[in-house]
């Protein structure tokens, strides 16, 4: 199972916006001297997908199973509020957005012919040079 990684410290959540793909488990580890909480909800408002607390030195886990953004809080301190966790598909496609452009997968599926074999932007000269 992929996992992921987020510190309260300092009062905030680093990284504060982790990306991740779904089905990851994130885990907060509290490296403050303050107990948190880990409270799933927009505008301080908790939405009951989840709801952790962390005492000093204390790790709360949670897996995303589906696709979103999450915001979080904390429900203790409330400048600690607007974290977000953002769970998208696999990480293979994210990976592939940075592969080089002549990369065999791109140069593919430019170059597949169409299934159906109209071919619109081609000229009656082109049909006329043809092999069959
Ligand atoms: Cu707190």
């Amino acid at each position: 199972m992929p996992a992921a990684s987020v510190s309260y410290q300092n009062f905030t959540a680093s990284p504060a916006i982790p990306q991740i793909a779904i089905g990851t488990r994130v885990t907060w580890t509290n490296r403050d001297a303050a107990t948190h909480t880990v409270t799933s909800g927009a505008n301080r408002q908790g939405d009951g997908t989840f709801n952790g607390t962390v005492g000093p030195g204390a790790t709360f886990s949670f897996v995303f199973g589906a696709a979103g953004t999450f915001e979080y809080f904390c429900s203790i301190h409330s400048t600690m509020s607007g974290f977000r966790v953002v769970a998208r598909c696999a990480p293979y496609r994210r990976r592939s957005i940075g592969a080089p452009k002549g990369g065999s997968l791109l140069r593919g599926s430019a170059s597949a012919p169409a299934r159906d074999g109209r071919r619109p932007s081609r000229t009656g000269a082109d049909r006329a040079n043809d092999p069959a």
